[in-house]
């Protein structure tokens, strides 16, 4: 805690006490028989040779008995990621170095398997010349085998790396990726032949400013997706205060108030690799906030993308948009930039999903240790409640500091669950009397039936009962087993590995039914898509999301689950640009690949996919 800056809030004073706080395979074929290149593609220096055989996985530990909801294995050892993160944290506690580093999940080669990228940080002040990358691709070999493919694949982003974000910018059926940090952002175009090109400055893209999460969303309907890039604040090496005890030689992170705010960024696509600033125009300005996390989804169901931001001490903003590109500030009438008390927080991340079953949006978002996790139920009329307490979602994080956050049905019992990540920002803090742990414990909240409870850690594996830094998590499908795995970056540490092992199907009696959806008259990667199941007298609804989590991005596929023998599922899906079509019969779960039609009349086509383990 910075003595010059004291705190605006009664919550500040608080937590002041405990501490500041290969072109290549069917799934391939399928896409590309729908691709509609708008780019040429640049020809690579060389081709790119991607290795397809599949070493065989070292024999798995038997699954320990639980029980608990879910089990997650840790096989990050045998996995072949050897990812480390650093923070860059010295003596002079550089401030971005507290935020650590998120990561993203991108079937970036379109082999059916998601790759993951992790971004690090790095020393301040940043050496762009004395680094080849702070950010490194693995791909996904199948049997929860990852090859590094960081030199071939030429993702080189010499900055301090915060975040990744991943959309096809272009529409050419390929993943692209953007990565955001301290010193400026690249937008690394995917080629299609296994290489990435990085955006140069003519694309409008890269200003050297200081950003955290950004959300791919197509926020005018162009079909185009455009870029919400949020920036934490104006921050130097040579600007960094004193905070601590300087007689004593203590010095630690300042607070975010130290940190004057920066406006965030909306970034018009051009459609030819360009982009046009048009935060003003589109009326997404005037709140500036540390903005550390960012979703773009149909928040208030009008069929129109909206976005929801994170901001760190500063109020969180709620930005409805009307689908062609203008936006309206709802973060007070929404009720959503404050809790319940109108109380500021230490937002960090964010994730929403229709956790109640209900067909509304609720709304998560992590914050600072004293404060309970923030979560608003969402309701027809656009107003949001914050439940935070009565839900049972908020109290599980008071005595952490948390980040990462992902909404996923884990267990296969058809309600959304919650990962937080925790670990808190410095390593001397018990010098300021402030008995946090750095490292802490991670938080799983199981949704029953719409209020959220902790099972015994024990429970959950080995990984929920150990102490990290925890940052970044993405929950993906890494072995196509039809459940939510998690991949998570962990600050100063080695990322890890999670195999979901109990909500496999046939471990639970339960289906489920995996769509992958591809735009045609909206943009390709279907972002802001909302799709409806009713199966009896259930009725759930998943969103295609932008962003979310913290500085991470996530499988954009969805995933629903129902008893094998209850009643079969119908499905309809509101494309972006407020379409409705109702799905082909769709029978016995499993992937389906379902493409937008182009014509408006049409219905979509439902295409079974079998991707590879
Ligand atoms: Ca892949
Ligand atoms: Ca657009
Ligand atoms: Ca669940
Ligand atoms: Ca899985």
């Amino acid at each position: 805690m910075s003595e010059s800056h004291p705190p605006p809030t009664s919550f500040r004073q608080a937590a002041a006490m405990i501490g500041p706080r290969s072109v290549f395979g069917s799934a391939a074929l399928a896409a590309l028989l729908v691709a509609g290149c708008t780019r040429p593609a640049v020809p690579p220096a060389a081709p790119v040779a991607v290795k397809e055989s599949v070493r065989q996985s070292p024999p798995v530990e038997p699954v320990e008995p639980y029980a608990g909801p879910v089990w997650f294995t840790d096989v990050t050892a045998s996995s072949g990621i050897d990812f480390v993160h650093h923070s860059g944290d010295s003596a002079e506690k550089p401030f971005p170095s507290a935020n650590g580093s998120g990561l993203g999940a991108i079937d970036f080669d379109l082999d059916g398997r998601h790759d993951l990228v992790f971004v690090s940080g790095v020393p301040f002040p940043v050496d762009e010349a004395a680094m080849s990358h702070s950010a490194r691709c693995f791909r996904n070999l199948g049997g929860w085998r990852f090859d590094d493919i960081t030199e071939r694949c030429g993702l080189r982003y010499a900055r301090y790396g915060h975040g990744v974000a991943v959309g096809d910018h272009d529409g050419d059926g390929f993943p692209d990726l953007f990565l955001t940090g301290y010193g400026g952002d690249i937008l690394f175009h995917n080629r299609g032949d296994g290489t990435f090109e990085p955006s140069g400055p003519a694309a409008g893209l890269d200003d050297g400013r200081w950003s955290s999460s950004a959300a791919f969303f197509d926020a005018d309907g162009d079909g185009l997706l455009d870029l919400y890039v949020c920036r934490y604040g104006k921050w130097t090496p040579e600007t960094n205060p004193y905070c601590g005890d300087r007689a004593a030689g203590l010095r630690v992170f300042c607070s975010p108030l130290t940190v004057e705010p920066e406006a965030d960024v909306l970034r018009h696509n051009n459609g030819d690799g360009t982009f046009t600033d048009v935060t003003a125009a589109a009326g997404v300005d005037g709140r500036p906030g540390r903005a550390l996390g960012v979703i773009a989804a149909d928040v208030n169901g009008d069929g129109s993308i909206d976005l929801y931001v994170a901001n760190d001490m500063n109020p969180n903003s709620l930005w409805l948009g009307d689908g062609r590109g203008a936006f309206r500030d709802s973060s007070d009438l929404s009720g959503t930039a404050y809790d319940h008390e109108g109380r500021v927080k230490s937002s960090m991340g964010v994730d929403l999903a229709d956790t109640g079953n209900r067909g509304q949006v609720d709304i998560m978002v992590t914050d600072f240790q004293g404060e309970a996790s923030l979560f608003f139920a969402g309701s027809a009329d656009g107003i949001f409640r914050d439940v935070s307490d009565t839900s049972g979602a908020g109290s599980p994080s008071l005595p952490y500091v948390s980040w990462g956050i992902q909404f996923a049905d884990f267990d296969l019992d058809g309600w959304n669950d919650a990962v937080i990540t925790n670990g808190h920002v410095g390593d001397d803090r018990h010098k300021t009397g402030d008995r946090a742990l750095l490292q802490q414990l991670p938080l799983f909240l199981h949704n029953q039936r719409g209020r959220f409870r902790e099972p015994p850690r024990d429970h959950l594996g080995p990984y929920f009962v150990t102490q990290h830094q925890g940052r970044g998590v993405t929950a993906v499908d890494l072995d196509n087993d039809g459940d939510h795995d998690l991949a998570l970056n962990h600050r100063d540490e080695p990322a890890t590995l999670l195999r979901n092992d109990r909500g496999h199907p046939q471990q639970k009696g339960t289906t489920s039914t995996v769509l992958r959806l591809v735009g045609t008259a909206g943009n390709r990667d279907g972002l802001g898509a909302v799709v409806t199941m009713t199966a009896g007298d259930q009725i759930r609804t998943e969103h295609v999301k932008g962003g979310g989590g913290y500085q991470s991005s996530r499988d954009q596929r969805v995933l629903f689950s129902l008893p094998a023998d209850g009643p079969a599922p119908s499905f309809s899906i509101r494309w972006p640009g407020g379409r409705i079509t109702p799905l082909p019969e769709i029978v016995g779960g499993g992937q389906w690949l379902v493409i937008e039609p182009a014509t408006p009349d049409a219905q979509p086509l439902a295409l079974r996919e079998d991707p590879p383990r």
